[in-house]
């Protein structure tokens, strides 16, 4: 996956990729606070990479609608040592971060790739570390902060909104000197959109497919999922309830072309694209 040695950047099993999500945060939406001990980022790690996962996305600041930023010193302390340990394992591992400075730090010690969810906006050195990184970059369709997202998500037409919008990222990115087989994109599902968003842009993901990137789909039991499966009071499903239709959209993305899904449940959502190549192939595995 290195820069110049001719193999693919991206990780590249031969179907849509699963991206297991490991949060050292107190306050995620939906794992916040498990995995804050080392000890427990660690084996659930372990454990998700045993079950299947092609990459482990490493995160130490929570993006949950309406959260506050934590500082830098704070991201790099929870997120570095798990990073170091683990990519001696030889665990092929991805950062989640916004700042070039933590991403750069990830890097050295051993993430392979930079998964940020301000495409780049938050921190203008980001295009470069990612150049002078070389490694694969994941875009993320992106308006503003966690704490002011929800205002901003205002859109006439949201599918080609964010088709725009991420491309001007991409130019952004190629100008900054990233190369062009190191770009992902993402959608951005939950960030500055409404469920009515979301579902649009899983409905158009050709439109962003048609950029001509690798795209990630980032569904995992975010709130359009629980608004989705709302109990006859109105009363949306909580996070812990949405891992069936989380598998859904896995299947589904997978189905649509997706590159990548980042998930919370890895073995439910590998079982689920696992389904959707046999289908799409006609063949059986093995
Ligand atoms: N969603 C979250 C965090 N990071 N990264 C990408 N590329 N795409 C996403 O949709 C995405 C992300 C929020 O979910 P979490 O708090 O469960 O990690």
């Amino acid at each position: 996956m290195s820069a110049g040695t001719g193999a693919p950047l991206l990780p590249a099993p031969g179907r849509c990729a699963v991206m297991g999500v490991l949060n050292v945060t107190p306050d995620s939406f939906s794992d916040g606070g498990r995995y804050l001990s080392r000890e427990d980022a660690l084996a659930h790690a372990h454990a998700i990479w045993r079950r299947g996962a092609d990459v482990i996305d490493v995160g130490g600041e929570s993006t949950r609608p309406g959260s506050e930023r934590v500082d830098a010193e704070t991201e790099l302390a929870r997120v570095l040592p798990v990073i170091r340990t683990l990519a001696a394992e030889g665990i092929v591992l991805s950062v989640d971060t916004t700042r070039a400075a933590v991403a750069a730090a990830a890097v050295e010690a051993g993430a392979r790739v930079i998964n940020d969810v301000s495409g780049g906006l938050a921190d203008p050195d980001m295009a470069k570390v990612a150049a002078d990184a070389g490694v694969p970059w994941i875009l993320m369709h992106w308006r503003g902060h966690s704490r002011d997202m929800t205002a901003l998500a205002t859109y006439d037409d949201v599918v080609t909104e964010v088709r725009d919008e991420l491309s001007a990222r991409v130019d952004a990115a190629l100008a900054a000197g990233v190369r062009e087989d190191a770009v992902v994109l993402d959608p951005g599902l939950g960030f500055a959109k409404l469920a009515e968003h979301d579902w649009a842009l899983l409905h158009g993901l050709d439109a962003v497919r048609s950029l001509g990137f690798p795209v990630l789909v980032g569904a995992s039991r975010k709130r359009f999922l629980g608004r989705l499966l709302a109990d006859a009071e109105g009363e949306p499903r909580p996070p812990s309830g949405r891992e069936v239709a989380t598998a859904a959209v896995s299947a589904l993305a997978a189905s649509a072309g997706a590159w990548g899904v980042r998930v919370h449940d890895v073995g439910a959502s590998l079982d689920a694209v696992l389904v959707a190549e046999a289908w799409r192939s006609g063949r059986a595995r093995g």
